[in-house]
């Protein structure tokens, strides 16, 4: 086998794109999603036009169980994964603190942060045997800085933060490289899962201005990824242009 990378989110966004990025380079991939079908179109897709394998590892990445036992009974010539795209992740919701669903709040908590946390440790472990490995974990700038109505999304991407100077340290010894990804605004499907279906309000997130997109930062993560044994990049934050932080944006085209 050539090298391994394991993307968990790979049905959409990012992680999609990511999968093509990894893919196009030869990396034989491991692409996880809840959404068999499109995992299994994306499987085709890549497999025939990189000639690499692609293997279909489809969870809820909020199931402990199925994550470790998914990853822990990988067939043993995939479990030499050398990058971990621990990208899987989701927002619910833009409301006040004292008007937020709860619903939203748990699955944010159980996706981005338990979630997260499954897969880190299940793949830690096949990395730690080796003594090498790289884990890319998916933050935000809202893992920086809170913004109105962000709380517990921001919240939990704040614990992304903390996790991943965590991980650095424990992994220290068995020589796996650490690194946090902090995307601003991106057009993916992020949006549309964040207001529900609801297209028009999607849309106005990205409204007078060119935002990332998936292809900006799968380039990133593979930038990351593909640089020499001794370089570690620890934090990356990522804005397009037209965004400063997560309050200022320059939504004039004109400008
Ligand atoms: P998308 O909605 O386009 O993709 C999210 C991916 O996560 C999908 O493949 C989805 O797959 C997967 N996913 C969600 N929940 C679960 C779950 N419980 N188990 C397994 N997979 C799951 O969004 P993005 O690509 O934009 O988001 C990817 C990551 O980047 C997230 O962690 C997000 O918080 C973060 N991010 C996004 C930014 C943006 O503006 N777009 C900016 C900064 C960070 P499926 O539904 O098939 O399970
Ligand atoms: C997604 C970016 O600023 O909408 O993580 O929270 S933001």
């Amino acid at each position: 086998m050539g090298k391994i990378v394991l993307i968990t989110g790979a049905t959409s966004g990012f992680g999609k794109a990511a999968a093509y990025k990894f893919g196009a380079q030869g990396y034989d991939l491991i692409i996880n999603g809840r959404r068999t079908e499109r995992l299994e179109q994306l499987a085709a897709e890549i497999g025939s036009k990189y000639n690499v394998a692609v293997l279909q590892l489809p969870f809820d990445v909020r199931d402990e169980k199925k994550v470790f036992a998914s990853i822990g009974n990988l067939p043993d010539n995939w479990k030499a994964i050398d990058v971990l795209v621990n990208n899987a992740g989701l927002a619910l919701g833009r409301d006040f603190f004292e008007e937020a669903s709860l619903e939203d709040w748990n699955t944010m908590i159980d996706t981005n942060v338990k979630g997260l946390l499954y897969v880190g440790k299940a793949v830690a472990q096949l990395m730690a045997r080796r003594k090498q490995g790289h884990i890319i974990n998916m933050s935000s700038i809202a893992g920086k800085e809170v913004y109105e109505k962000g709380n517990v999304y921001c919240a939990s991407k704040f614990a992304v933060d903390a996790i991943s100077q965590g991980m650095r340290i424990d992994l220290l010894r068995h020589n796996i490289k650490v690194t946090s990804i902090n995307p601003g605004a991106a057009e993916t499907e992020f949006s549309l899962v964040r207001f529900k279906g609801d297209q028009a309000t999607a849309k106005k997130t990205y409204e007078g201005m060119i935002p990332l997109s998936g292809q900006d930062v799968a380039e990133v993560i593979f930038y990351c990824a593909s640089l020499p044994p001794h370089v570690c990049i620890n934090d990356l934050t990522i804005t397009c242009l037209q965004q400063a932080n997560t309050v200022y944006f320059n939504r004039d085209t004109n400008s």
